[in-house]
């Protein structure tokens, strides 16, 4: 494939990045990434690409832009749909796996967020409590997707895997922080074997981001966002 003709608008520790990153090693796909500093201001290309939400990650793709990971995904799996592929093939499983990845975005992920910047201990108990309710449900729903195996995908990493699994390094982060586990083996057994498997994936290990370097760039996000709520 010809240099540049595949980019990745992104950062280190985005785990909407990750994503994009693990689906394109997945189908061994050669890219440019291309590190955008949010911290210090979008770049041009960046604002260009993802006019309407400004946000990372962008995959170029002989130069036209794809926004928002979950169809980024989607994406890499019809361009390049030699095995393995990403999605389910049967229907069904393909819906399942994309409910579970629409709720880990808009309802899970976001309690994790709201642990971080909690005002009070209340507003944090209530979010964590929110993050277990969920993991306990993604304990089940791996039961039944994995049908024995050892992914959501089966044999093989698929989109489940990947749209949760980027999400670990934000929990670790989480429990680190807190001083608390969520995810261990007296309450998910299955999950804690899964992402063991999933961080150790050949398409996997390189892009996700060293816990302790990510609890520093954590905390430092977070304060930032409690200093901006309390300006505003
Ligand atoms: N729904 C988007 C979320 C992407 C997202 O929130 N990206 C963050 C980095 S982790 C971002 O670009 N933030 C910059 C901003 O909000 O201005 C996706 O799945 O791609």
């Amino acid at each position: 494939m010809a240099t540049g003709e595949v980019k990745v608008l992104g950062s280190w520790s985005s785990p909407y990045v990750i994503r994009t990153r693990i689906a394109l090693h997945i189908k061994s796909i050669n890219y440019e990434f291309v590190e955008e500093k949010l911290l210090e201001g979008k770049s041009e290309l960046l604002l260009k690409s993802n006019p309407v939400y400004k946000k990372i990650p962008v995959l170029i793709h002989r130069d036209k832009p794809i926004n928002e990971s979950l169809i980024i995904l989607q994406y890499i799996d019809q361009t390049w749909p030699s095995a393995p592929s990403i999605l389910p093939s049967h229907p069904y499983d393909s819906a399942v796996a994309r409910f579970w990845a629409a709720y880990l975005d808009e309802k899970w992920f976001p309690a994790v967020i709201s642990v971080g910047i909690a005002d009070g201990e209340e507003a944090k108990k209530a979010g964590i409590a929110q993050l277990e309710e969920g993991l306990a449900l993604m304990e089940e729903a791996f039961g039944k997707c994995t049908k024995g195996k050892g992914f959501f995908g089966g044999d093989e990493i698929g989109f489940l895997d990947i749209a949760f699994g980027s999400f670990l390094g934000g929990l670790r982060v989480t429990e680190k922080i807190n001083g608390i586990s969520l995810m261990d083996e007296a309450k998910t057994p299955a999950l804690v074997n899964w992402a063991e498997r999933f961080c150790c994936h050949a398409a996997v290990k390189d892009v996700m981001p060293d816990v302790d370097e990510l609890t520093e760039f954590g905390k430092m996000l977070l304060a930032r966002i409690r200093a901006a709520a309390e300006i505003h």
